[in-house]
């Protein structure tokens, strides 16, 4: 893909709450910074929503989602022609967006462009559901006549992280727009800028006022008046396993809204004896090191069949040693971390590795003085029991541990509280077939890791999540189902 040079000093247009299609200040007054990982300094100072935000977002939802409101008026496909609309005004502005992406967030440049293709392909996926969500007629006893409809939830609330700002925007507003939901959406504290910008681009194509809302702000003040709220009928979260069991709690003791969850992982990734080398050294060190680790999906356990392991480690460190870090603007494969809570945590978490015995191969040390940049960061000789074998890690360290029949490497697969992704290397279709059974993980990658798609299920078991984002699964989420059962005359087959 050629791509133009990233804008290099993007213009900030909107740092304002977007609240009934009008860009506002916070009721607070209060503003936060939003801070640039290349060199921690402020980005500029953004409107810091809170409860009293949440509270005006929700009234002005609820009367866009009031009956024979504009919005619930409108023809489905209609709906799907807006979101259509808004896709275009996106693809417009594409290389504006991925260059502000790159400030915000750090991503490299070609990343964050490469995220908005994804995400155009994920917001005209779900366009084109829009007038093609049915219901069905059911075959009850007696004479009546039975059919479902698949209405909206209602107010959905939407909390997004920062590690893909935009991608993790779409997932959730495509969805939720495309079956009628009014929406309000708070973006990461760190990463507010391009969900801004977007809510410009939702009222030129021509969103109806109050059906988008978007209010920057903090996780336990503004994050968590969403959760909290009564009038909101879903959430959908995507961060930790932490805050998302709060987000749960939330629900539970207030008005049991709809909740889906997209939490964290510590996804295995096999490699038998018999797999392609060179193919697998490279997915497995992707698989971990993308956008600079900060995947939910990252594959951070990696297993290696013993006869193998000492060529795949030996491989892998002069893969890790290659991958260029450095200012995302350039062409570089890695930027910074996103801030300094991300990476502290990682580095403490090498230090435990070389504390609890794994021998640091390559790296392990931040780059530079300012920012947040780590080096790629091989671990070898690691075990299930260090905590860089059990902890999400959310950084650029690859730990490769050692197994030896497949029986056994299920079983360690699985001993985790986690189960978002999982893949194997082999060119033995029984493995392939035998692993995808055994292991217990929304999503499994065979000779391949991290391909995801608009079409497809997105989401994890156990303690990784709650409900599918993306194909037709994800707009389960933000449909009810009601039944409706009509007294007929007689009923004939
Ligand atoms: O996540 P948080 P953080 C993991 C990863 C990372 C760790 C901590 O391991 O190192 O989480 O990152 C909002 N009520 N992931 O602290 O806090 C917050 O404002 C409601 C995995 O950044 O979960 C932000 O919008 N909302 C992951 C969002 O939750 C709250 C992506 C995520 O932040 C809240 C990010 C509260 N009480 C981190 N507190 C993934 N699954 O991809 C915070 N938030």
């Amino acid at each position: 893909m050629s791509i133009p040079e990233p804008i290099r000093c993007p213009e900030i247009k909107h740092t304002q709450i977007f609240i009934n299609n009008e860009f506002v200040n916070s009721v607070s007054g209060k503003t936060f910074p939003t801070i640039n990982p290349v060199n921690g300094e402020t980005i500029t100072n953004v409107q810091e929503g809170d409860k009293a935000d949440v509270d005006k977002a929700v009234a002005v939802a609820a009367k866009a989602f009031e009956l024979g409101s504009p919005w619930r008026r409108m023809d489905a496909s209609r709906r799907g022609w807006l979101l259509f609309k808004f896709a275009d005004l996106v693809e417009r502005d594409i290389h504006y967006l991925a260059s502000l992406e790159t400030l915000d967030c750090g991503k490299p440049y070609k990343n964050a462009y490469g995220d908005i293709v994804f995400s155009l392909k994920c917001i005209r996926y779900y366009a084109g559901w829009a007038d093609k969500i049915h219901g069905k007629t059911i075959p009850v006893d007696g004479d009546y006549f039975c059919f479902t409809r698949h209405e909206p939830v209602g107010v959905c609330g939407q909390i997004i992280p920062w590690n893909y700002p935009i991608a993790m925007f779409v997932w959730k507003i495509a969805p939720a727009l495309a079956t009628g939901n009014p929406i309000i959406v708070k973006p990461a504290e760190q990463s507010p800028l391009t969900a801004l910008y977007m809510g410009a681009l939702f009222k030129e194509a021509g969103f109806p006022a109050g059906t988008v809302n978007i209010i920057p702000g903090y996780g336990p003040t503004a994050g968590a008046a969403i959760a909290n709220h009564p009038n909101i009928d879903k959430v959908a979260f995507t961060g930790s396993t932490e805050i998302g069991q709060l987000i749960m709690q939330a629900s539970g003791v207030t008005n049991l809204k709809r909740v889906t969850l997209e939490l964290g992982g510590k996804s295995p990734n096999i490699v038998f004896a018999d797999a392609d080398m060179p193919n697998a050294v490279e997915w497995s060190h992707e698989a971990v090191m993308t956008n600079m680790g900060q995947c939910c999906v990252a594959g951070s356990r990696t297993f290696v069949q013993e006869d193998i392991y000492d060529e795949f480690v030996k491989k892998s460190i002069e893969r890790a040693q290659k991958r260029t870090v450095g200012d995302p603007y350039d062409d570089n494969e890695a930027g910074p971390q996103i801030d300094e809570d991300q990476f502290g945590k990682i580095l403490a978490l090498i230090e435990s590795g070389k504390q609890q015995g794994a021998k640091l191969e390559c790296g392990g040390s931040r780059i530079g003085d300012k920012g947040y940049f780590i080096q790629p960061t091989v671990f070898s000789g690691v075990t299930d029991d260090m905590r860089i074998a059990k902890e999400e890690i959310f950084g650029p360290v690859q730990q490769i541990i050692k197994f030896k029949t497949m029986d056994e490497v299920i079983a360690r697969a699985n001993k985790t509280h986690y189960g978002l992704g999982a893949a194997i290397f082999t060119k033995d279709i029984d493995k392939a077939m035998t692993f995808t059974q055994g292991v217990r993980a929304g999503t499994v990658w065979v000779n391949c890791y991290n391909v995801v798609n608009a079409q497809s299920p997105f989401g994890g078991f156990k303690m990784s999540g709650i409900g599918r984002e993306l194909g037709e699964y994800g707009l389960q989420q933000y449909t009810e189902v009601k039944n409706v059962v009509m007294k007929i005359p007689a009923k004939n087959s």
